[in-house]
């Protein structure tokens, strides 16, 4: 008799929109995925990357038990043996070196994983090392410090009132690839176009006519980089016109006189000159944001993953602020999830520049050093050298800027072990690679994204499949580990009860919890009875109770702040001669560097050429389509060039997370994908001075005729 078919309701975790999914299996097979109709905040929204999600289960690359380097074969080996070695190899590094000789890079997909998120401090715990890397300073480091020095907590950060705003400014964000990043917005394409529906526009800044651009109500080109003299000369129009409201947060700011003497001398002529945008058209965006009703600013990768990254996520802020759209209906607004509710005393706040990098004297943040320096801390010899690493759901070596750097650093490790279920680029340098159970094989809560949802909404599912016997979820990984360092140091650690248990307590004592005194009276078990998600209501204007700073008041400036915008009145005409401007670039059916093995998604045309505009093609005497060499401070990479007026002159655009045709990968689909690594160009060197995150963005590249 076949097995029954089953029908399962599971948030999807491979972005940040969360859509709720329905799948539908039978035995061990997935017959289809779905976009769940009835969850409240997705309704029924899927994208492609959604039903591969069972590709990853069937994929026959995807490691199922630990397995250990022997000269270029890897041998598999048991649980035991794995954490036994893990745990000799680190410890025994430790003693040599230093406790800070061995380092921890955490990928993206720990965010995305609630295990990964609740348990990894055990093993921190263990191996006690300050040095500590990971994705966020490839990415959103600038809204977190931004968050911290404004707000007083790295997590408090609101998110565009998508719903309700009658004006959205979108500058370097591209939701409609993306499905929307530090602000979860799942169905996005109908979201934007309802804003039109009741009569509002949107507008979209970039250096590309984005698809997002393609239906937004207006696209501005913008020159890679420049977006503070954009951002500082909408600021100097709101004090210039008198345009300044800063409604019921009037009486909590600090330091609003300084706000407009600073920003005196970015003037709209100033920054039509450095970004491409005319004068009066800065004005009037100035104007926009500050006469309509419902208008709010958002900024994201274009305008983070750049060398004013925090400037101009701050500018960003400072824009709500003074236009009143900051805390209010149709703005940007707090989040108010069931679990990680941020609120005066809450901890994990962050702290800034505790510490700086041993070679390049970079800050760290919320005690994490940026990552585009971890190459060189391995590199460097000398006392506080990292001899040894530890990489969770990471790949910096596509990931990261400078990627033959990064592969070099790796290859010298004295150990390296990787929690990841595949021999991708950066996991074929480990010694040992202990693969967790893949997401159908267990349950799931999303800590991270509720917290940047643009509605409030709460949802927990069951795993879809049993995980096979002899497998480990992340989290056990941890717990497992961590124990097995400590003994080695005769030290005490606990490990933790699994991960629903410990976010059923935080539900219980949160904002929708009985101790809150909510009519929900919220707890895990009440959750699992609503497997399509539970709406807990549209955002509300919440963030003058939830200030975390210690006096309760926003400053609106920081030392660091005057400092890069002093950096950024000095900074003279970024290209040379000849010189073009790298981007990056998206796409619905890529999820950075690790979706490339599922056949489904990278069927069709090829996405990784460099786009280059028509004008720039015909300086070189190049033809569309011909092959090119592009060359960067620290590399160089031949692909394919296509023509297209969808770039800016000047700029070129190239996708990050292909080149996976290399020796030592075990990946067979994605192996096969032309497609080189835009990171081999971009430059670890080149990065916001603020907060030391990765300039990824408006890199200066040649081009040239193969
Ligand atoms: N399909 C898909 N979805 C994803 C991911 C994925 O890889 N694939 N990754 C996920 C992750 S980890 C993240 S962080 C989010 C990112 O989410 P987004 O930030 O929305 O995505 P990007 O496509 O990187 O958008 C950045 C935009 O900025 C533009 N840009 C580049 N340089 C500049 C500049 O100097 N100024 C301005 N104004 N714009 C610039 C680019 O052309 C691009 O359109 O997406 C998430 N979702
Ligand atoms: N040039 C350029 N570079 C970029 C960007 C860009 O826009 N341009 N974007 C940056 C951004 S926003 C980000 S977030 C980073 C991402 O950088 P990384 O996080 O370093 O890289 P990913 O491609 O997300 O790789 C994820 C790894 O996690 C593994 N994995 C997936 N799921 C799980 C799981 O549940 N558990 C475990 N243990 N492992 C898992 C995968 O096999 C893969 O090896 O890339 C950054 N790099
Ligand atoms: S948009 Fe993101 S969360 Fe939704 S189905 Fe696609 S990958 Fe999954
Ligand atoms: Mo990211």
């Amino acid at each position: 008799m076949p097995a029954e078919i089953k029908t399962h309701y599971r948030a999807c975790n491979l972005c940040e929109a969360i859509c709720g999914l329905e799948i539908k299996t039978q035995g061990d097979q997935v017959l289809s995925i779905k976009g769940d109709k009835q969850d409240p905040l997705s309704r029924g929204y899927i994208c492609p990357k959604g039903t591969a999600m069972q590709d990853i289960y069937t994929d026959p690359d995807r490691l199922r038990e630990p397995v250990k380097r022997v000269g270029d074969r890897w041998e598999k080996i048991s649980w035991e043996e794995a954490f036994a070695s893990v745990a000799d190899k680190l410890v025994a590094v430790q003693q040599e070196h230093g406790a800070d000789s061995v380092a921890f890079y955490a990928g993206n997909p720990n965010v995305h994983n609630y295990g990964s998120m609740t348990h990894a401090s055990v093993l921190r715990k263990a191996v006690q090392s300050k040095m500590h890397f990971s994705a966020t300073s490839l990415d959103q480091l600038p809204h977190h410090l931004t968050s911290y020095t404004l707000y007083g907590h790295q997590s408090l950060i609101p998110v565009p009132d998508i719903d309700h705003t009658q004006y959205m400014l979108i500058i370097g964000g591209n939701p409609l690839a993306s499905n929307g990043s530090i602000m979860t917005v799942p169905d996005v394409p109908k979201r934007l176009k309802a804003i039109q529906q009741r009569g509002g526009r949107f507008i979209v800044i970039d250096p590309r006519r984005s698809e997002t651009a393609e239906i937004a109500d207006q696209h501005l080109f913008i020159r890679p980089g420049t977006d503070a003299y954009l951002l500082m000369a909408m600021i100097h129009t709101l004090f210039a016109e008198d345009l300044i409201a800063t409604g019921h947060l009037a009486e909590l700011l600090v330091g609003l006189d300084q706000i407009g003497e600073i920003c005196q001398p970015f003037t709209p002529e100033l920054a039509e000159q450095r970004t491409g945008i005319a004068a009066e058209q800065v004005r009037q965006l100035a104007r926009d944001m500050a006469t309509i009703e419902g208008a709010v600013c958002y900024g994201r990768m274009g305008v983070s993953v750049q060398v004013f990254g925090t400037l101009c996520q701050w500018a960003i802020q400072i824009i709500n602020i003074l236009t009143h759209s900051l805390d209010v209906r149709g703005g940007m607004l707090l989040p108010s999830p069931a679990f990680g509710y941020i609120k005066p005393g809450e901890s994990g706040a962050g702290h800034f520049a505790a510490f700086h990098s041993r070679v390049s004297g970079l800050p760290e943040f919320a005690g994490e050093l940026p990552s585009t320096v971890m190459a060189e801390e391995i590199l460097t010899e000398g006392e506080g050298q990292i001899r040894a690493l530890i990489t969770t759901a990471g790949n910096p070596v596509l990931s990261a800027p400078n990627g033959q750097q990064m592969d070099a650093a790796l290859s010298a490790l004295d150990f390296m072990v990787c929690i990841d279920f595949y021999i991708n680029e950066t996991t074929q340098h480990a010694d040992i690679i202990l693969p967790p159970t893949s997401a159908l094989e267990h349950d799931h809560y999303d800590l991270a994204f509720h917290r940047l949802a643009v509605h409030n909404t709460t949802r927990f599912n069951e795993a879809v499949f049993q995980p096979p016997v002899n497998s480990k979820h992340d989290w056990e990984i941890f717990n497992q580990l961590g124990l097995a360092i400590a003994a080695r140091k005769g030290m005490q650690i606990k490990v933790l009860p699994p991960p629903d248990q410990l976010i059923d307590m935080g539900i219980q004592r949160g904002p929708y919890g009985a101790n809150a005194g909510h009519e929900l009276a919220l707890s895990l078990d009440k959750i699992k009875q609503h497997p399509h998600g539970l709406d807990i209501g549209p955002l509300q204007p919440s963030l003058t109770e939830r200030l975390c700073t210690q006096d309760g008041k926003i400053h609106l400036l920081a030392d660091y702040l005057s400092k890069d915008i002093d950096r950024l009145a000095k900074m003279g005409e970024p290209t040379e001669k000849d010189q073009l401007l790298l981007i990056g670039r998206r796409h619905i059916r890529s999820n950075n560097s690790w979706m490339h093995n599922s056949h489904r998604l990278v069927k069709g045309k090829p996405r990784w050429q460099l786009l280059m505009h028509p004008d720039d093609l015909a300086a070189r005497q190049l033809h569309d389509q011909a092959q090119v060499r592009i060359e960067s401070r620290v590399g160089a990479v031949e692909t394919q060039v296509l023509s297209s007026d969808e770039v800016m002159p000047g700029v070129v655009s190239l996708p990050h997370g292909w080149g996976h045709r290399r020796t030592g990968v075990s990946l067979e689909i994605a192996s096969q994908q032309e497609g080189v690594s835009c990171n081999d160009l971009t430059d670890n060197k080149l990065v916001d001075q603020a907060s030391g995150n990765a300039a990824l963005n408006g890199v200066p590249v040649r081009v040239f005729a193969l």
